[in-house]
């Protein structure tokens, strides 16, 4: 397929890029490009050039892929811009679509930019952990302002066709076919005699800005995102805007092959492939048709129901919420109503969405309510028992192809399918707390779960804004599988004589966004304590009488965490505060089980023992066949559990630290801590690929 043609259009060259599915730039786009231009600078009877894409957007960014070659570079690509920067005849881009990084930089060395209304422009690479690398962070701040553009760059936000035009970035707003709206912009020009500009030729006056932003500027990236080398090397290089063109360019090309060449970098750029691919069901056919999903029932309109009903309301869908009291129905619908309000008050909706939204809801003490419904989403508490009663009931009353979900975040979804007496209707939907936020949805398939029910629900999920990652049956699935053992050696530090603050402290610092101890004590220490009781009554627990010890009494203790104001800490409000309490429980319960306690334990300790543990769960959940790709574990602890992605999920991690030294980790605790329940055992497959010294993610981004 030919990636860049030119024709003749009367006076117009028109220049078309046609790279499916977002026209990214790599080598053969480049090399188009170039001899494009080689034709229309040979032609002097042109008296324009039109760059245009096919389908559905202009250029949407580099090809991301292509950073990971050793060979890359962004020369050739800023070589072909500095070519149709200075062509003498006027260039003009046709914009719609996603006009994102590579291809905002494209449009920027054009001379004239049009704009479909409903185009989006902006420069993203901030999230791959890189600065746009053509030139960028040289040309945007001389047409909008170095404000605007910082912003633009250090944020990675899109800005509407309107906004660009109101900002200086395009020309043109105009509606129709980004062809024809191009070629009549062109035209116009040439009739009246438009001419070459060149961004790059523009100067940004000195003392425009505040004497002291750039400073603060950095300041603020070196503090508050020092996990990101992206932040500070994006100020330095739009500082570098108020140089010489060439010398501001020169700082943006070594900062971005640094950044091209970090860890953190390639973290996120897997992380995006991870997410594209996580979206992918191995061996569903392409042309699976998916059921209509037009009505939601919930069961439970508690927290859990209540933020899962507002996603669909939020998109639109109609929602009904079933309870078992009018007072339960009532306290739901009204948090939903004050979660709806409080996003309203910040501006982030209208009162009119508001009343969109809330009327989109609807509650019922009847299951009949449910009858006419195309998914039904059980999200009542983690109980074996009253899910298989609510499964079987939806089994009689929900419609014929209508979907079954379960929200459960650890029971067996096979024993709930079998409740229903439909077990190719049912699939689990694990969405994380809160539900209206979170942006993980595990999508849970069961051993007769139909190919079409998750195939609409995988495209369900894209609708309502989730990334969904599909997990087979297992206790916990995939997050909260790896989280169990994560859990397990916090409560076996804390009573060795650990703090909460020491334990969180510690994977904070390598940019986890909560400890443990924190994290359940928002989640809820009772429903941490009872998912480890229902797991108790399964049989899956180890004969060890130390499990999760600290929860369990805490719960006894009616210490619940955040909502009863102490669990791991003390409250105040939300803050935590250290409690001498948790350490005198700890050290009760230490004394119980004869564990002796330390008066200080590393920071490295704490660090590999939660850590190494979880990673090595990771390797089994894949092994098993329960993950299809260490990515799609990637995407769920970044998405869900709020593992750095800049370290890329624990997949990634694991193979940046070097499976080598997790196996001697696991084997040194192993040695000194023992293994009488298989804690420190690794997984087969760990153990094969740390002997043959491979690691387990291919450098391309996101293959296994
Ligand atoms: C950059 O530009 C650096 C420059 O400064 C310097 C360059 C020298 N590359 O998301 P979708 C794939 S950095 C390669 O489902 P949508 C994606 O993986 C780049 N592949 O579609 C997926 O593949 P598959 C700055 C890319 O309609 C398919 O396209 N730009 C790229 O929901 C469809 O993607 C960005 O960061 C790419 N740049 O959303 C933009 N982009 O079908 C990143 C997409 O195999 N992209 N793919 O799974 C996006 O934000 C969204 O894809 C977009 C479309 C909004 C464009």
């Amino acid at each position: 397929m030919q990636l860049v043609r030119l024709e003749r259009r009367g006076d117009v060259a028109v220049l078309t890029i046609a790279n499916p599915p977002v026209n990214a730039i790599g080598t053969a786009v480049v090399a188009g490009l170039a001899s494009a231009i080689d034709r229309f600078e040979a032609d002097r009877s042109y008296k324009a050039l039109l760059v245009h894409c096919d389908g559905s957007t202009f250029v949407a960014g580099g090809d991301i892929g292509s950073f990971d070659d050793p060979g890359f570079s962004a020369a050739p690509f800023n070589a072909t811009l500095d070519r149709i920067e200075t062509l003498d005849r006027p260039v003009v881009a046709s914009l719609h679509g996603s006009v994102l990084g590579g291809g905002l930089e494209l449009a920027l060395a054009c001379h004239w930019r049009v704009a479909l209304p409903s185009t989006k422009l902006g420069m993203p690479e901030v999230k791959l952990g890189l600065l746009p690398g053509s030139l960028g962070t040289q040309r945007l701040p001389r047409v909008a302002g170095i404000k605007l553009a910082l912003d633009m760059i250090s944020t990675g936000r899109n800005i509407s066709a309107q906004a660009a035009k109101d900002a200086g970035i395009i020309d043109e707003v105009s509606d129709g076919v980004p062809l024809e709206t191009g070629l009549a912009f062109a035209q116009a020009l040439i009739s009246r005699g438009g001419a070459a500009r060149r961004i790059s030729t523009l100067i940004i006056p000195p003392g425009g800005i505040e004497a002291d932003f750039f400073a603060t500027a950095a300041n603020d990236a070196r503090t508050k995102k020092s996990f990101y080398p992206a932040a500070a090397a994006i100020v330095q290089a739009v500082q570098a805007s108020t140089l010489p063109f060439k010398d501001g360019a020169a700082v943006e090309a070594r900062l971005f092959e640094e950044l091209r060449q970090s860890r953190e970098s390639m973290a996120l750029r897997h992380l995006f492939f991870a997410e594209c691919e996580a979206a992918k069901v191995p061996g569903l056919a392409k042309d699976v048709k998916t059921r209509p999903i037009t009505k939601v029932g919930i069961v439970g309109a508690g927290t859990m129901g209540g933020g899962i009903a507002m996603n669909f309301a939020n998109a639109g869908i109609q929602t009904v919420l079933v309870e078992t009291s009018q007072a339960a129905l009532e306290r739901g619908l009204g948090m939903m109503k004050g979660n709806y309000e409080a996003s309203a008050a910040k501006g982030r909706l209208t009162t009119q969405q508001v009343s969109q939204r809330m009327a989109l809801l609807t509650g019922s003490l009847d299951y009949a309510a449910l009858s006419d419904c195309d998914l039904v989403i059980e999200a009542v508490f983690e109980n074996m028992e009253l899910k298989k009663q609510i499964c079987a009931r939806l089994g009689q009353v929900c419609k014929s192809g209508a979907i079954i979900a379960t929200n459960t975040s650890t029971l067996d979804v096979d024993v709930l399918a079998q409740a229903t007496a439909r077990a190719q209707d049912v699939v689990g939907m694990h969405f994380f707390s809160p539900a209206n936020v979170m942006r993980l949805l595990e999508v849970v398939r069961g051993a007769q779960t139909a190919p079409d029910v998750l195939a609409t629900v995988m495209q369900l999920a894209r609708k309502i804004g989730k990334v969904a990652v599909v997990s087979g049956v297992c206790y916990g699935f995939i997050g909260n599988r790896m989280a169990e053992v994560y859990m397990r050696e916090a409560e076996f530090l804390l009573m060795e004589g650990a703090t909460p603050s020491q334990i969180d402290g510690a994977v904070e610092s390598l940019g986890m966004a909560m400890g443990p101890c924190r994290m359940l004590d928002m989640a809820g220490i009772d429903v941490g304590a009872k998912t480890v009781i229902e797991y108790g009554k399964a049989g899956g627990l180890p004969p060890d009488p130390t499990y999760r010890a600290v929860v369990r009494r805490m719960f006894e203790l009616g210490r619940f965490g955040q909502k009863t104001g102490a669990g791991y800490y003390r409250y105040e409000g939300r803050k935590p505060e250290e409690d001498p309490e948790t350490a005198r429980i700890a050290k009760e319960l230490a004394g119980t089980h004869g564990i002796a306690q330390r008066s200080e334990i590393s920071r490295q300790e704490i660090i590999e023992r939660l850590l190494y543990p979880l990673i090595n769960e990771g390797f089994k959940i894949f092994e098993e066949g329960i993950a299809w790709r260490p990515g799609d574990i990637d995407v769920v602890w970044t998405a869900g559990y709020g593992f750095p992605d800049h370290k890329g999920g624990p997949m990634f991690y694991a193979d940046s630290l070097g499976l080598g030294v997790i196996a001697d980790r696991m084997a040194h605790y192993a040695a000194t801590r023992g293994n009488a329940y298989g804690y420190w055992t690794l997984s087969p497959l760990l153990q094969k690929q740390a002997g043959e010294r491979k690691q387990l993610i291919d450098s391309k981004a996101g293959t296994s």
